[in-house]
């Protein structure tokens, strides 16, 4: 597991805070309330028990009713007020916090979604989501457990300690003589349960990723009979998590006691010296004093114990908080600083002496230069790996590329606007994702402009109507988690139609390897050749037809253009093509 530190290394790291401020600010109303709020709870506590006190000594010994009524009508107002900012106090930290993690989680994804692909390759998803989602819920107690909360308990105890030392100075000493044990106690009690802690996230972060492993790969376990095995492993796991959880509920079983003792013990010795004083009529000791000291006592003890749990989780806050940060740094953006908005472009393509490597000079794309004639198309082939898809990945700048240019229509592609460029590239990719979502929204990913008919039109085109119109509800079909209720070959079709309700000049296509049944294969083949017709497209082949459909042909071998033109040149050529044709297609003919 990641170690967790704060940035500077400091206990409490004030650059973080000082740029979470930078969230509260807009809010800054409720901020500087929340902190009147806090001294008046740290202050009103305390107030009670002098009251008591008071009362006692000055009316009820000497029997003064009235002078008692009064105290009393005072401690009854001092409680309505307290509930009032109590109630005030832990609405508005919630709200304020709450708040705060709305705008950064909505921050963070607004950032997230431009990075780009780069980024998405060297990071784990899951950090990603850790970040979104828990980590900015552990930063949400910075607001409402961690930074108020720590300074009202402290506060509140030097506050009591003030009114203590005033009251009656001996009897304070007595009451703090017990303290250093409940420390010692405490600290060793923090430690252990810390320890504890930690073995029961590791413990939760395993079951949670053997749980997902294993059910999204159920079918391979089941194939390869393991239930059994997988079975014994998730007892064992489970196991783990038990122990390592029961360990910690021993520790709290333990302190909790031990704490009420030590308390306990703490006012026994302050009855007994007081209750003396009292006995032997000690100036110094009153009985109203003795009642507000037992009082006090249970008052302060309560967040000496919670000091620690605070500490900590403000300090995990903050941890999480300089992670978010991190993200939120991260300069991985797409630069968008074209400004080319055409109209509608003609569809010509050319690729001049590009190179491209994902990983430092790693390159995947070496010298490739290539024209595609507006309307024509080119097939791509080549063995798995050769950098088919690298290509198709740079057209509409997924990635940028290291050396030498991508035009279309004569310019280049760094010039124009981002999302004018990509809406007049059509892309359908290898593999098809689908979102837990209709049909309808597949396809037009929430854009409202793309109405159903516009659809339904593009589902004609590509022949996929009939199909759609089966599904129970048609568009409103709901795919499921990635388009589980599909087969291959309709998730392929949806994404064709996804790539076609735009009307793209240029179409990029990446045909998916797998195979289908004939009836969905017929199906498929004539979609393409429909997506093709008129448009300018680049496809990366598998299928015969297509490649001997293609305007051109283009060979590629280890990120190197071998050779290139169509189907019957190639052949006659007896080189890579004639090679890659023998191994591949020649059976099936
Ligand atoms: N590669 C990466 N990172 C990526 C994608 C690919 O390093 O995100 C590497 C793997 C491979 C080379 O780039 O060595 C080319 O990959 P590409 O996906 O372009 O190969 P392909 O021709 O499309 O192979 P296939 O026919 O298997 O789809
Ligand atoms: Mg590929």
């Amino acid at each position: 597991m990641e170690q967790e530190k704060t940035t500077s290394g400091n206990i409490i790291d004030f650059q973080v805070l000082k740029r979470l401020y930078q969230y509260v600010k807009p809010y800054s109303l409720v901020f500087y309330s929340l902190i009147v709020l806090t001294l008046l709870t740290a202050v009103l506590g305390p107030v009670k028990p002098y009251l008591v006190s008071f009362a006692i000594d000055d009316y009820v010994s000497v029997g003064n009713y009235l002078g008692l009524v009064k105290i009393i009508n005072i401690l009854i107002g001092l409680l309505v007020f307290q509930a009032i900012v109590q109630y005030a106090h832990t609405y508005l930290s919630g709200w304020l916090g709450q708040t705060i993690i709305k705008d950064i989680r909505v921050r963070l994804y607004r950032h997230i979604l431009n990075l780009n692909l780069r980024f998405f390759d060297r990071t784990p998803i899951g950090r990603l989501v850790t970040r979104n989602v828990s980590d900015i819920e552990t930063l949400s107690q910075v607001f409402s457990e961690g930074l108020a909360a720590l300074a009202g308990d402290i506060l509140q105890i030097v506050f009591i300690l003030g009114l203590m030392f005033y009251m009656n100075w001996k009897l304070t000493l007595i009451s703090l003589s017990t303290l250093p044990l409940l420390m010692f106690s405490t600290y060793i009690f923090k430690e252990k349960v810390k320890f504890a802690f930690n073995e029961v996230r590791n413990a939760v972060s395993n079951l949670n990723s053997f749980v997902q492993e294993h059910v999204t790969g159920m079918s391979i376990v089941q194939i390869f009979n393991s239930e059994e095995r997988e079975y014994k492993k998730f007892k064992d796991i489970n196991d783990e998590h038990r122990k390592a959880n029961i360990r910690s509920v021993m520790y709290y079983s333990v302190y909790y006691p031990v704490a009420e003792v030590i308390q306990a013990l703490g006012i026994g010795l302050l009855v007994w010296w007081g209750a003396k004083g009292i006995i032997q009529e000690d100036p110094a000791i009153t009985l109203g004093n003795l009642i507000a000291f037992i009082m006090y006592i249970q008052m302060f003890f309560r967040p000496i114990r919670m000091i620690a749990d605070r500490f900590n989780t403000l300090q995990m806050g903050i941890v999480s908080s300089s992670r978010i940060f991190k993200l939120l740094d991260s300069r991985d953006q797409i630069p968008n600083n074209g400004s080319y908005k055409p109209d509608h472009l003609t569809g010509d393509v050319e690729f001049k002496n590009v190179w491209f490597a994902y990983e430092e000079r790693n390159y995947v794309l070496k010298d490739i230069s290539f024209k595609v004639q507006p309307g024509k198309s080119l097939a791509i082939v080549g063995a798995t790996g050769a950098g088919k898809s690298s290509i198709i990945n740079l057209l509409n700048r997924f990635y940028d590329i290291n050396r030498g240019h991508i035009y279309i229509d004569k310019k280049d592609i760094g010039e124009y606007e981002l999302e004018r460029l990509r809406e007049n590239i059509g892309v359908v990719l290898q593999d098809v994702f689908l979102f837990s979502d209709s049909i309808e929204k597949n396809i037009t990913l929430g854009n409202p402009d793309i109405t159903r008919e516009k659809i339904m039109e593009a589902a004609e085109l590509v022949g996929a109507r009939k199909f759609i119109e089966r599904l129970p509800g048609g568009l409103n079909y709901d795919v499921k988690e990635r388009g589980a209720t599909l087969s291959v070959g309709q998730r392929q079709l949806i994404s064709f139609i996804r790539a076609m309700v735009y009307d793209p000049k240029i179409i990029v296509l990446d045909e998916a390897t797998s195979s289908v049944d004939t009836e969905t294969e017929e199906l498929i083949q004539s979609a393409i050749e429909k997506l093709m017709k008129g448009r300018t497209s680049i496809v990366i082949a598998h299928r015969l037809s297509t490649i001997q459909n293609a305007d051109s042909i283009m060979v590629l071998d280890h990120g190197e253009i071998k050779e290139v033109g169509n189907h019957q040149k190639l052949l006659e050529k007896d080189g890579f093509y004639r090679q890659l044709y023998n191994m591949q297609y020649k059976e099936v003919i």
